[in-house]
């Protein structure tokens, strides 16, 4: 071997140690940073919930002073810590990367007035009246017929499951329908139109309690809602919609963007915050922890004494497991801070009974209290109301009915039975 030859074996074993050197010595003090990162964040959290139990304590010794003191005993404590197990910034999570509470939504140079509920349900009504084809008006040409053949109550059944209804509860209605004496044939019309107005309000549930919880006497205060669903449904637009809603009430609300994995998501929330005025939760890093945000947004919603904390989530389901790890730990994270009153499933109507199947996952993932049917509008296919909640056992307690700013309306049963057969 000559010289020339070692002294290239020596200075390629040099550069291979020096490289190695280096590798070991910067993986280190990326470790080290992620470390303190992570560190520094349970660190925040901590401090924040041991403040909190702190100011529990005070306000819980200065009650029952009062209360010694002979004054009427006040409610218990509506916000409660005692879920301890879990960290609020899960350790999962490679690069913890904790919520910027938004600088307070820039003042809006004119802060909009949402519309009322009122005149909204009244609008639910013109608005399914004029939909393309609602499936009373098809039901109610079969039905108002002389003398109904085999084949008109199968159009009838055709006409129910084409709506959306759902095979079983067709089955049902056209059995009672069939059943009635007054609609077997030459029957007056109006006859008709009412037994099948009553027959449609008994499958939507006209007693069902579609209050959101937030506006229940014994609400929490804040009231947390989060809103899930698959992605494209609406679930940003019906967040910022509701957020109208309660401000039109006259509520405080703040909302958390803890869909991380677009800022655009962010941006969309927080767009529609400003209108209102309702501040919003974010972090301005794509990626970045939703269960943070989660926490720092129901933070700032009690340290507000809000009324309503409403949270934005992904819609992405890759799979069950890893859907049911990231909502789990936005609910667990939240109730750090404050019960979760409300989980708000945003279902797309036009999408007809193949979102059934992905809402499903969804009720299983989280456990849902209520559904919002989004897309109405674009909709003939009104049963779906009566399919979901069949399915899902939760009643429909809003309705999307359009893209407008107030296009979000309590269900009323009355007003949508009677847009459908108009
Ligand atoms: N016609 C109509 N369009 C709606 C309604 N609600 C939402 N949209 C539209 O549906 C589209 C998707 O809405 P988003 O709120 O972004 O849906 P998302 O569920 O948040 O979607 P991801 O964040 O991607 O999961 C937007 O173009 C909305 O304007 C509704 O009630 N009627
Ligand atoms: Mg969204």
């Amino acid at each position: 071997m000559d010289t020339n030859t070692i002294i290239g074996i020596v200075a390629v074993v040099a550069i291979a140690v020096l490289l190695i050197a280096w590798g070991v010595w910067n993986d280190r003090s990326r470790k080290k940073a992620l470390a303190k990162a992570e560190e520094e964040a349970k660190a925040k959290a901590d401090a924040r919930i041991a403040a909190e139990e702190a100011a529990e304590r005070k306000s819980q010794a200065a009650e029952a002073e009062h209360a010694q003191a002979g004054a009427t005993p006040k409610p218990a404590p509506t916000v409660r810590h005692e879920d301890t197990e879990v960290a609020p910034t899960p350790a999962t999570s490679a690069t913890p990367e904790p919520a910027t509470p938004a600088a307070p939504t820039p003042k809006p140079k004119s802060v909009e007035q949402p519309e009322s509920a009122g005149s909204r349900i009244q609008r639910l009504k013109a608005k399914l009246a004029n939909s393309a084809n609602p499936f009373g008006k098809a039901l109610f040409a079969i039905l108002t017929k002389d003398n109904l053949s085999e084949s008109d109550w199968e159009d009838v059944e055709d006409t129910l499951l084409l709506a959306d209804v759902g095979a079983e509860a067709s089955e049902q209605l056209v059995d009672e329908l069939r059943k009635d004496a007054r609609i077997t044939g030459k029957a007056d019309a109006a006859e008709v139109r009412a037994s099948l107005r009553e027959k449609l309000l008994d499958l939507v549930g006209r007693d069902t309690d579609r209050r959101l919880n937030a506006n229940k006497e014994n609400a929490n205060k804040p009231s947390a809602i989060i809103m899930v669903g698959v992605n494209g449904t609406g679930k940003t637009t019906t967040a910022g919609k509701l957020a109208r809603l309660f401000v039109s009430e006259h509520k405080q609300v703040v909302m958390g963007a803890a869909d991380t994995f677009r800022a655009a998501a962010a941006d969309q929330l927080e767009t529609w915050g400003a209108k209102v005025n309702v501040p919003v939760v974010r972090s301005d890093k794509d990626g970045a922890d939703p269960a943070s945000v989660a926490f720092e947004a129901s933070a700032k919603a009690k340290e507000d004494n809000a009324d309503v904390l409403i949270i934005d989530t992904a819609g992405r389901l890759q799979n069950k497991a890893n859907l049911m790890d990231e909502l789990g730990k936005i609910r667990r994270v939240t109730e750090k801070n404050l019960p979760v009153d409300e989980v708000l499933l945003v279902l797309d109507a036009t999408t007809g009974q193949n979102g059934m199947t992905q809402a499903k996952v969804f009720a299983e993932a989280i456990g849902i209290t209520g559904v919002v049917l989004s897309k109405l509008d674009g909709s003939a296919k009104g049963g779906i109301v009566i399919s979901v909640q069949k399915e899902l056992g939760v009643p429909v307690k809003l309705v999307g009915l359009g893209e407008g700013p107030d296009d979000l309306a309590p269900f009323d049963p009355e007003g949508f039975v009677d847009g459908i057969l108009a």
